[in-house]
């Protein structure tokens, strides 16, 4: 994905003094600079990549250095600031975002791709994001708990963390942020955050929010570029306490390493290849449905994806012919018309990767191409990366397209016999994050949420659409332990302090045994 910008950008250089593309700046310490690099990455419509949407910095480690110092400066400040008082900040970006939905909604597409349908339900989901963190502004709980001796109290309260990397993907580049953000904002850190280079816009969008909203200098800082310099700087920066990271497992090991070098805290939400469980006694009608939407919704660039559709072998012919009739049916196109259902993917690489797995699926894995299977390239689709939505039926699972992620509009049926074996399918993939079943019968639900190794389950749903007041996140490959969204979010940005006061007005010694 990098490499396939960095070498468009470089390819289109010549071309830009053509067109007017705006050029972008860093938000560091209240003030938007330009990068001291004189390189950018050009953000182009991956609908039709001659559209060109804006040039942003391409920075370098000095501009992250800048963008931690200004968030050290405005640490102090902040974290003093009574968290009803920062969250009353939150919740007028949260009205800002909601006043500007519809342009945030078609920059977005512009961007990213996805319809505009789903880019209102992502900047949605940042609004959304942003009122219940700033909720969170009034409440932020500790507790108190009895203490083992008596004239003695005992309570907890949260901390800020301190100076928080925030490193984010292109496929929800305005909820995902907002997941991130507004919950460390809440928690009285300060932020640097670094978009995916393919979508810096819905986050410049974000961090303008914040800036009209009155987040005080320093105290939200953006800084965008690629991995390899600006993600790498954030990982590796010694004052940057804790580093939160959502993308590709690969990629979050490696950030993982880092983190590990100087014990900061590392947050990590990665890969995920999702099941849905069909059945014999399920819906049919509306398991298509639901495999549908888990599958294609977004080109199937979601963690959360339904890239597998485990079926019961008694409706496993009638499922897989009218999910492929429905998967016919899907419109691909430029996400901005509103008749599209599926849109481009988002770059070279990602047309290249999904290529290559369903070249696997058909001639390595040995897998039926029900349908879809090419990308398109002529007419409307000349200038951007579409890929028909593809659907393999026959599909053993310890084929590749079966274990790996494959991140686009590709999913897979997998016949199977019984409900547990279909559970142990289900879990046989390095990945935990999401899972689902449809079945009419409460205890086979019940039973199959019991034994998947997942962080979400869904019952006669898809395994995508979580809400922000749930914690998020995953088992295994997907995840270090920890869960984004819910209150659970508040774990990792910030500290536990207990504390003991007391009143007794003498020395009781705790731990020492008086039997
Ligand atoms: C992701 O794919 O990285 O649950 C996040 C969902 C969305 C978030 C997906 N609310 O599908």
């Amino acid at each position: 994905m990098v490499q396939a910008k960095k070498a468009l950008a470089k390819k289109s250089r010549a071309t830009v003094t053509k067109t007017q593309a705006e050029n972008y700046r860093n938000y560091i310490g209240g003030k938007w600079v330009p990068s001291r690099s004189r390189d950018w990455i050009e953000n182009r419509n991956p609908a039709d990549t001659r559209d060109v949407i804006g040039r942003f910095p391409a920075s370098t480690e000095a501009d992250v250095d800048a963008a931690v110092a200004a968030a050290a400066e405005a640490f102090d400040g902040w974290r003093l600031t009574p968290a009803p008082r920062r969250a009353e900040i939150l919740f007028r970006a949260g009205e800002i975002l909601m006043r500007d939905k519809d342009k945030y909604t078609r920059d977005m597409t512009r961007e990213m791709g996805k319809v505009l349908k789903e880019a209102g339900g992502d900047v949605q989901e940042a609004i959304d994001c942003t009122y219940y963190a700033a909720g969170e502004g009034r409440r932020l709980h500790g507790f108190t708990t009895p203490a083992e001796m008596p004239d003695k109290f005992a309570m907890c309260v949260r901390q800020p963390v301190g100076l928080c990397g925030l490193i984010t993907p292109w496929n929800f580049p305005m909820a995902i942020p907002s997941w991130k953000l507004m919950p460390a904002l809440v928690c009285g850190n300060t932020v640097v955050i670094k978009p995916a280079e393919d979508t810096p816009l819905s986050t410049y969008n974000l961090i303008k929010a914040c800036e009209e909203a009155g987040v005080p200098p320093g105290v939200v800082n953006l800084v965008t570029g690629y991995g390899e310099t600006v993600g790498a700087r954030i990982s590796a920066h010694p004052s940057l306490r804790l580093i939160s990271f959502t993308g590709s497992t690969e990629t979050g090991r490696t950030v993982a390493y880092s983190c590990a070098e100087r014990n900061a805290i590392c947050s990590l939400e990665m890969g995920g290849k999702n099941a849905i469980i069909i059945m014999e006694d399920a819906d049919v009608d509306n398991a298509v449905e639901g495999a549908v939407w888990g599958a294609f919704g977004t080109s199937g660039q979601r963690c959360t994806a339904s890239s597998r559709l485990i079926v019961h072998k008694k409706v496993y012919k009638k499922f897989s012919a009218k999910l492929v009739e429905r998967a016919k049916q899907l419109r691909v196109g430029d996400g901005a018309d509103r008749s599209v259902d599926v849109g481009p993917v988002i770059n070279r690489d990602a047309v290249e990767k999904i290529m290559r797995y369903i070249d696997i699926g058909e001639n390595e894995d040995g897998a039926t191409l029900a349908c879809g299977g090419k990308q398109l390239r002529k007419g409307e689709y000349a200038h951007g990366y579409f890929i028909e939505p593809t659907v393999f039926t026959g599909v053993t699972p310890d084929m590749r397209i079966a274990q790996e992620e494959i991140f686009g509009p590709v999913t897979s049926v997998i016949p199977t016999k019984s409900l547990d074996e279909a559970i142990e399918i289900a879990n046989g993939v390095r990945y935990g994050l999401s899972a689902a079943i449809y079945t009419q019968d409460v205890n086979r639900a019940f039973h199959a949420m019991n034994e998947t190794y997942t962080g979400i389950f869904y019952i006669n749903s898809a395994t995508i659409g979580a809400e922000v007041h749930l914690p998020f996140g995953g088992t295994k490959g997907t995840g270090n332990g920890h869960r984004e969204a819910g209150t659970q979010v508040l774990d990792i940005f910030s500290e536990w302090k207990s504390i003991y006061v007391d009143y007794s007005g003498k020395l009781q010694r705790a731990q020492i045994d008086n039997k």
